[in-house]
């Protein structure tokens, strides 16, 4: 009887993980079982002889990894032939005939070495800390989930951002703002007691990528998140993630004096205000020794801020800096500030409310700028901040969740879209001054440098709902690794140790995820449109809105159709935004002929009849975008029809019928904004694109009540 239960209890437990494992639940730890003999002895020779130095909660962390990937590479009963040996220790633990061989020395106490030493039986991960030691670890593993051959290893990694983090924008009562993901994965009602098994697992999937920082709460902002109650909760989680090398951040509501009922004002320059600060910080750090710092969001979208007295951005990042500046703590002190007294072009706003403030920030606080001026669009240009505050900090924002493009029904890679934004020359330092370099501080050689990520992650089974969502938060947590990292690579990476390194799968599936942005791009928001996204939930498209409280609430607002043309003006005879970028970059884009076409109608505002470098009419070519984006849909899903044999069958099933979504919506996209503009160019749609199934009346009644991701307190 009791045999009996212990075997169907085995049975079960095996059947949940598989059925795991094939909703996706282990990301990119999943250590398949490795079917090549010769590939897996080799592998096996070294995970079977370990030899691990030290003694940390990291460095078990360290083993327990080694042991879940022997167990899913199923090494643990193969023979561990010859002399091989795997050998992980900081360096100056290593055995003296092994410490001669290794340079450490520039690596700081992040980076790692991974090194095949003695005729090659040994193979050596080492840094300056256990943290390096963990990095190194999944290095090899990653190399070992793609197959690599690691009989030669000569691999120095070394981050070159330092504040590689996500931005949860998670509430208290588990809603996630502009999340697609289920519900937040912070269960704060059980907190502190209640440890789930998926924080270790988030933190493990993090370091596995580099990331070392998280932000756990909405940068909308509750004040109840600093209390007592909480913080205890937030200690809980950070135990779970400190030996993953990661820093827990929260937001700071900036009105939390008043909030919580201590004081009658939130006055930064006020020294009551001040203390209560400094008392906040030193009960946080009292707790969490290692707490990162805050995140702040002051004086946007009517979050409280400084403004209300009179005092000004920097006197409020200061005065929280001064706070945590004894405990190494940071401040992220976001841009994303528009007005809404001021009737100025939205995109120029942050750059006017900011530069002024060059150099006056305190060392300990980062600029978290968002990657456009607008706001996390399909295709944005970069924003002019960028370069052009030499000694300040800047912090790159990304959006993973893809508010704007498809909430996790649409598949889009989105290291495609950071990749395009990392690269562009800002020519802030001369030619050749990319945002990269920028933001990891080789411009201006800048001391502090981040780089932010909002998370797709919710409770979903397999984290983002979309099977490929996981790839965006894979492919953020590589460029914040490396942001000079080719997205190809990363597609490539991902999609080997994700499903197959076959290359009749690698190949046309990398085409796919590379194309996948563009696809977006054309369907949602060619040649520069942008924000023409449904009100309020962003799903679907609104570009025919026009009666929100505030005119930059409204995408007639951002594409400004009429019967004489289409586009924004930003040049000197519009809005000027231009002038906020580098001379050169000014000079090109003032006229439209020299302006790439991608951006042609986010500077200029230009005729229907307009003729493009193809010959063809503005017109023609906005119908042929959209269209191009539906085919490329497509095709996309043509080649996924190709790769069953390579992908599980759920994650094949549930990817088909979400390209089937994205196909009927890329649709409807193409229908809804081309009936919409068409009433005001009055021209036939070109060859090749089809009449809009319905009529424009239809598209505007369309509406979706309860499409996810909305804060409730709105
Ligand atoms: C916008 C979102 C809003 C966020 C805001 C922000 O629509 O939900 O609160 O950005 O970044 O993209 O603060």
């Amino acid at each position: 009887m009791k045999l009996k239960k212990f075997i169907s209890l085995a049975l079960l437990s095996l059947f949940v993980f598989n059925i795991q494992a094939q909703e996706g639940y282990e990301l990119w730890l999943d250590y398949k079982k490795i079917q090549d003999t010769t590939v897996k002895k080799k592998y096996a020779s070294f995970l079977n002889n370990i030899e691990l130095i030290g003694n940390s909660s990291t460095i078990q962390a360290i083993k327990d990894e080694l042991q879940l990937a022997r167990t899913g590479f199923e090494f643990e009963n193969s023979d561990p032939s010859g002399n091989s040996k795997l050998i992980i220790g900081i360096q100056s633990n290593l055995p003296s005939s092994l410490k001669s061989q290794i340079d450490t020395e520039n690596l700081g106490n992040e980076g790692y070495t991974i090194t095949s030493l003695n005729n090659k039986e040994t193979i050596v991960i080492s840094g300056n800390s256990d943290v390096a030691l963990l990095y190194g670890t999944f290095g090899l593993l990653r190399e070992m989930q793609q197959k690599n051959d690691i009989s030669n290893l000569n691999i120095e990694e070394k981050p070159k951002i330092q504040k590689r983090v996500l931005n949860h924008w998670d509430n208290l009562d588990r809603t996630v703002e502009r999340g697609y993901a289920g519900f937040s994965i912070w269960d704060w009602h059980l907190l502190p007691e209640l440890i789930k098994p998926e924080y270790k697992d988030y933190a493990r999937a993090n370091a596995a990528i580099g990331i070392n920082g998280t932000v756990l709460t909405n940068v909308n902002s509750n004040a109840l998140i600093l209390t007592p109650h909480y913080i205890e909760k937030v200690k809980a989680l950070a135990e779970v993630f400190r030996p993953y090398g990661i820093q827990v951040y929260l937001t700071a509501r900036f009105s939390a004096p008043i909030e919580l009922g201590d004081l009658d004002t939130a006055d930064p320059l006020d020294e009551d205000v001040k203390k209560w600060w400094k008392n906040i910080a030193d009960e946080i750090y009292s707790e969490i020794p290692d707490f990162g710092g805050f995140l702040v969001k002051a004086d946007s979208e009517g979050q409280p801020g400084p403004f209300q007295y009179d005092r000004t951005h920097v006197d409020g990042a200061n005065m929280l800096a001064e706070a945590v500046a004894p405990y190494d703590g940071i401040i992220m002190w976001r841009a994303f500030v528009y007005s809404e007294e001021d009737p100025d072009d939205r995109a120029k706003q942050a750059y006017d409310q900011f530069i002024p403030y060059d150099g006056k920030f305190a060392d300990n606080v980062l600029v978290q700028v968002k990657n456009g001026a607008i706001d996390f669009q399909p295709r944005e240009p970069f924003h002019p901040m960028f370069g052009a505050m030499p000694d300040t900090p800047l912090m790159m924002e990304f959006q993973i969740t893809q508010e704007y493009l498809g909430f996790s029904s649409h598949l889009v890679f989105l290291p495609k879209l950071y990749e395009e934004v990392l690269d562009e020359d800002t020519f802030s330092d001369g030619e050749n001054s990319p945002v990269a370099k920028v933001i990891d501080g080789t411009n201006s050689n800048k001391k502090l440098t981040g780089i932010a990520g909002v998370a797709n992650i919710g409770t979903e089974k397999n984290w983002t709902g979309h099977p490929f969502g996981q790839a965006n938060w894979y492919g953020f947590g590589r460029l914040a690794w490396d942001p000079y990292m080719d997205s190809k690579d990363i597609a490539k990476e991902w999609l080997k140790i994700n499903f197959s390194n076959e290359e009749n799968f690698v190949k046309p599936m990398t085409d796919l995820l590379i194309e996948s942005r563009e696809a977006v791009v054309n369907y949602m928001t060619p040649l520069g449109l942008h924000h023409i996204m449904a009100t309020s939930h962003h799903y679907g498209p609104g570009p025919w809105v026009d009666d929100l409280g505030r005119p930059e609430w409204n995408p007639v607002y951002y594409h400004k159709a009429d019967k004489n043309g289409i586009g924004f003006d930003r040049t000197s005879s519009g809005s000027d935004a231009l002038s906020q970028y580098a001379k050169p970059i000014e000079e090109k884009y003032s006229s439209p002929e020299t302006t790439p076409e991608k951006y042609l109608l986010w500077f200029h505002h230009l005729a229907w009849e307009y003729e493009m470098k193809n010959g063809k009419t503005l017109w023609d070519n906005i119908a042929l975008h959209y269209q191009t984006g539906v085919e490329q849909v497509e095709e996309m899903q043509a080649t996924w029809e190709e790769m069953e044999p390579y992908v599980n069958e759920r994650e094949f099933e549930k990817t088909s019928m979400l390209l089937e979504i994205q196909l009927k919506e890329a649709k409807w996209w193409r229908d809804a904004c081309l009936s919409y503009f068409q009433q005001f160019s009055n021209m036939e749609l070109p060859e090749g694109v089809p009449e809009p199934e319905h009529n424009l009346e239809y598209y505007k009644s369309i509406e979706r009540p309860f499409a996810p991701g909305i804060n409730p307190s709105w």
